[in-house]
């Protein structure tokens, strides 16, 4: 397979050929190396090594470019119901830092009683199936060398057929699962007794391939009324899943507990998910912590979702998360794009940095409030675990109801979880080994009667076959497709030509989805603006306008509207004039230049034009002008004849002249630009200056065909200019000698 390049788009369908011979690198999870690292002018103390190809923050323009990665694993939640269009979307969260993308699965999976094949489209997740799998983790594969950092893939251990998965998770090479047997029990209403049975084979599985876990106690404090009364409760689970998962065989680095901070602003945040991270964080210290956002809080705001983010990620650096996870502003707001996605892996990054070595700065109280609540919280907790011994065990504790109860405990409000140990998906379909039972499958949990076969096959059953598909990879059945209305190949058939031809669509999710948001104000009440806003997309021509976020600005005054719709046109790249990319070098080469070989320019508007807006902002310092680098200019004022700017530059022994004409009727600004150059000539410096013609309606190689040296149009920033004389002048340097 051919190398990912990063200016080539990854190509599905050759992802897809040869699909049924591929099989996965490696097994197992990977950490981020950590450690100091020097990037540009900075030293990081919380950090892993930068990758090969990335996208940097914004901001980082100003700073070298620099790309800091810090020291957790930073997870993507990528599952939009078409895992061709996820394939694209993971690669774009490599480059924004995600090394861990976690796969939802679609509505409904964890009933289906066996594994589905094929590729069909999924709702709120993916159909995960062996297929899916495989052509994500072969891109994955693929995309994990071109960033230079291993990338963990992720799905879910849970459900009625939670072992069949875990088998084909370590068949296809996933790197981690959630698995936690009181998931499937209190909120897919799974038998408990077979949760926990296909919980122990699935563990020993998941432990042979050394995948990660993540377990299921932070859906407590999404479902809970009152979510942050259920903090002891939480320490409950995440125990009883831990222990059992150790006890299985798994390794401590492998268990990673889920913590949810569970309150959000409003509520005074750090001073209830502080205490309670610290609680966390000292009982289970052996364990990795995989930190994620309270999915119960989240709305349509994406601001809000974000702030909420933050303030997590400060939780997380205090308290030293292992995995940070980005997920929900997404999953509150249910629209999985791709813009979101990105998003939410920025803020953690841009976070993460931000708040680097914070804890050799600032310190956790050790006496007071946070002590004391931390302290509380465990000794609830710990009284919950001993009820539950004298209720008789975990089984007897689930149907008296006493898990996810508004209460705090030991305050019981009766409003729990309830279900029978007889009841369930699944209930009554525990059958006891026979004596004679025998399984030649490898990292099998519980009963095998090997002795018969001698000591030989008794750690390694598959032996007895030469090998299960574990160990022998070309014995698993590989299944392409079973529907044949619903799969891959129909529905890349259909958005063929946006991968073929020039033609583009705008997209948030699929290709060739045509979906677009509009960000509307309207000055009056709500329920007004959300119909205006739905009328206002109509009049746009979008299809399927919805209302996706409302906010009040003032009861009467206004509201904020967000719509989507689609459009039904295509954009055809033939038809549009793409102007030319600026060069442009870094800041502290500009810098370094002028001091060497020290430089100056005069400036002003041309003929009749009082325009000076545009080319202040380039020469000034205090927007980013070409002052601010040492270039010197003299500021010939607006409507400057022609013979001025070249007298003017001759008399001040400038090195160019920048010349700036908005007015552009009767093509005057080319025309201008034209009359500098036979000016120049004329006056026998044409040579010796550099001619920069600016303005909002000079388009860059027309000005170079009427004479001056560049032409700069809308948007021009004075690191543009800058560039543009630094590297003009090493020209004419090299030229002379
Ligand atoms: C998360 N964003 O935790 P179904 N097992 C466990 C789970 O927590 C989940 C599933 C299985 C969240 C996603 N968690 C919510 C312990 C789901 C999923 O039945 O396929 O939906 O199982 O990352």
């Amino acid at each position: 397979m051919s190398k990912l390049q990063p200016n080539h788009k990854l190509d599905v369908r050759n992802i897809l050929e040869n699909l049924e011979n591929y099989h996965p690198q490696k097994r197992g999870w990977t950490w981020r190396k950590q450690g100091a690292i020097k990037l540009g002018n900075f030293e990081y103390a919380q950090a892993s090594p930068s990758l090969k190809n990335s996208v940097p923050l914004q901001s980082a323009a100003f700073l070298g470019n620099i790309d800091p990665q810090p020291d957790s694993v930073i997870t993507a939640e990528i599952a939009s119901g078409r895992f061709e269009d996820d394939i694209r979307r993971m690669r774009m969260a490599a480059y924004h830092g995600a090394d861990h993308i976690m796969v939802i699965r679609t509505a409904g999976q964890s009933h289906f009683d066996g594994l589905l094949e094929g590729t069909p489209q999924g709702v709120g997740g993916i159909p995960i199936t062996r297929k899916q799998l495989r052509a994500q983790r072969k891109a994955l594969d693929l995309i994990e060398e071109e960033v230079g950092r291993k990338i963990n893939y992720h799905s879910y251990v849970s459900g009625i057929a939670g072992p069949e998965i875990a088998v084909l998770f370590t068949e296809e090479g996933i790197n981690g699962a959630h698995q936690d047997p009181q998931y499937n029990i209190l909120y897919r209403n799974i038998n408990m007794v077979r949760s926990f049975v296909d919980a122990a084979e699935s563990k020993k599985v998941m432990a042979y391939a050394n995948i990660a876990q993540i377990d299921g106690a932070h859906n407590a404090n999404a479902t809970a009324r009152d979510a942050w009364k259920v903090m002891p409760e939480l320490l409950v689970q995440h125990a009883i899943n831990s222990v059992f998962s150790e006890k299985i065989g798994i390794k401590p680095e492998n268990i990673a507990l889920s913590t949810v901070p569970p309150a959000a602003p409003p509520s005074p945040d750090i001073k209830l998910n502080l205490p309670y991270a610290l609680a966390l964080r000292e009982f289970f210290d052996k364990y990795k912590m995989r930190a994620q956002m309270n999915t119960k809080y989240m709305d349509s705001s994406t601001r809000e979702a974000t702030v909420t983010h933050v303030l997590n990620l400060l939780i997380s650096r205090l308290t030293s998360a292992d995995i940070q996870s980005t997920i929900t502003p997404d999953e509150g707001r249910n629209v999985p794009w791709h813009v979101y996605n990105i998003e939410a892996l920025d803020t953690t990054k841009q976070a993460m940095v931000g708040m680097d070595d914070l804890l050799s700065m600032v310190g956790i109280k050790d006496s007071g409030y946070v002590q004391n609540k931390k302290r509380e919280i465990q000794e609830r907790a710990i009284l919950m675990l001993e009820e539950i011994i004298e209720l008789g065990g975990y089984f007897n504790a689930v149907e008296s109801g006493m898990f996810v109860d508004s209460g705090e405990y030991p305050e019981r409000h009766g409003d729990g979880i309830k279900r029978e140990i007889e009841g369930g998906i699944g209930a009554g379909s525990i059958i006891k080994r026979d004596k004679d039972y025998m399984a030649p499958v490898t990292a099998h949990f519980g009963y095998n009667n090997l002795s018969q076969y001698g000591e030989n096959y008794k750690n390694n059953p598959s032996k007895l076959i030469e090998g299960s598909t574990f160990e022998k990879p070309e014995k698993i059945q590989f299944i392409d497709e079973l529907d044949d209305s619903d799969n891959v190949y129909l529905r890349m058939d259909d958005t063929e030509k946006y991968r073929n031809t020039n033609l583009l669509k705008p997209e948030v999710e699929w290709l060739g989805d045509g979906v677009v948001t509009v960000d509307l104000f309207f000055p009056i009440e709500k329920r007004i603006a959300r119909e205006a806003a739905i009328k206002t997309g109509e009049n746009m021509n979008l299809q399927d306008v919805e209302v996706i976020h409302v906010e009040i600005l003032h009861p009467s005054e206004g509201t904020r509207v967000q719509i989507k719709g689609r459009v039904n046109f295509d954009v055809n790249i033939d038809d549009l004039t793409i102007p030319e990319e600026i060069d442009t070098i870094s800041e502290d080469e500009i810098f370094d230049y002028i001091k060497k070989y020290p430089m100056s320019v005069v400036a002003g508007t041309a003929g009749d034009d009082e325009h000076s807006v545009g080319i202040r902002e380039v020469l000034d310092i205090k927007h980013g002008g070409v002052e601010k680098y040492g270039i010197k200019y003299t500021y010939l004022g607006t409507s400057v004849s022609i013979e001025k700017f070249v007298d003017a530059a001759v008399e001040m022994d400038a090195d160019a002249i920048l010349m700036s004409t908005i007015i552009s009727h009767d093509d005057v600004h080319y025309k201008n630009m034209k009359k500098l150059h036979d000016y120049a000539v004329e006056k026998g410096v044409r040579d010796k200056l550099i001619l920069i013609a600016g303005g909002t309606q000079v388009t860059p190689d027309i000005a170079r065909k009427n004479n001056v040296d560049q032409g700069f149009g809308r948007g021009t920033k004075g690191l543009h200019i800058a560039s543009f004389l630094v590297n003009k002048h090493k020209e004419k340097i090299k030229n002379e000698n």
